[in-house]
């Protein structure tokens, strides 16, 4: 039987506004421990990760904020991370804000590289957290884990990196909110990026097949962080950062679906919901359903039935 761990990581410090903390609880709350359990997954659940009280630390760049409690919480999650990945089959990381992907990466990068397997990473977004700490103009260190984990300067006040990701094993899909520091790092670094414009055009499935196609070849590991703002508001209202025009339902779980289908999905955040701003649960359970999808949850079983 494969085998999950889920981390909750009440990790609020990287956002705007609070309410990220009470995530992994709404996600138990809507059952997501039962679903996986049902889908026939041996699930351990470790309960919630804590830090300990930080003293406030000043940053060069004065919009920072949270920067102590946020570099602790990367640093927890790096090392819990790293012991799920090897504890594990798939490990299902729930956020908190998306700041935790810098510490869950960092850790499930560490593993993978010491079982002789490349890492990549699905990074399903609006946006594509590229900012540095000394380019973010709204201090919020949600919008900073991608440039950490592909090793970009100026990061000496998170924990020191091991195995810094390579940004062509990145994918993103969704991007529909980006800083103009961010679009100039994405210029000069071959992260693969897919905007709502180009989803649009080819759907996800064609790009998702590409990658993923990439990740088999290369004998990877492969690592989902999942971003509720992805979602369009209508279906995913619980966020602070909302951006119209984001994936539907049916486009979310297709490409959940066709992740369950390859096989190489070996750890997934679920990130940045906030049940303060939800509806009766609604994105909560959005985000459990797709995840079933993810581990396995189908209409049909697609092998045993033909027609004609
Ligand atoms: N780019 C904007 C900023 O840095 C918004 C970042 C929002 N990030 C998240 N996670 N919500 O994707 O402030
Ligand atoms: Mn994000
Ligand atoms: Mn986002
Ligand atoms: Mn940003």
């Amino acid at each position: 039987m494969p085998k999950t761990i889920l981390i909750g990581a009440p990790i609020q410090s990287g956002a705007a506004q609070p309410g990220c903390l009470m995530g992994p609880a709404s996600l138990r709350t809507a059952g997501l421990p039962a679903v996986l359990a049902e889908l026939g997954w041996q699930v351990e659940d470790r309960g919630d990760l804590a830090i300990g009280a930080q003293a406030a630390r000043a940053h060069a760049n004065p919009a920072i904020h949270d920067l102590a409690e946020t570099a602790a919480w990367i640093g927890a999650l790096t090392e819990a991370a790293y012991a799920a990945a090897r504890e594990s089959d798939r490990p299902v990381f729930l956020g908190g804000d998306h700041a935790l992907a810098a510490g869950t990466i960092a850790g499930v990068a560490r593993a993978a590289a010491e079982a002789g397997a490349p890492l990549f990473v699905l990074w399903l977004d609006a946006h594509t957290d590229l900012h540095t700490l000394a380019t973010t103009e709204s201090g919020n260190l949600h919008g900073t884990p991608v440039a950490y984990l592909i090793g970009e300067e100026g990061f000496s006040d998170y924990p020191p990196l091991s195995h810094p990701v390579a940004p062509e094993n990145i994918c993103m899909m969704g991007i529909r909110s980006v800083d103009p520091a961010e679009r100039a790092r994405l210029r000069a670094c071959p992260i693969e990026v897919h905007d709502m414009r180009a989803l649009d055009e080819t759907g996800v499935l064609a790009p998702l097949r590409a990658f993923l196609a990439r990740v088999r070849a290369a004998g990877g590991r492969l690592h989902v962080s999942l971003d509720v703002d992805f979602l369009d508001p209508a279906i995913a209202p619980a966020v602070g950062t909302t951006v119209p025009g984001g994936a539907t339902f049916r486009e979310a779980h297709l490409i959940m679906e066709e992740l369950c289908d390859a096989g190489l999905v070996t750890s997934l955040d679920l990130v940045e919901l906030n049940p303060f701003l939800d509806e009766r649960g609604r994105t909560a359970k959005l985000l459990t359903d797709l995840t079933a999808s993810l581990f396995g949850r189908r209409v049909l079983d697609r092998m045993t039935r033909s027609f004609g």
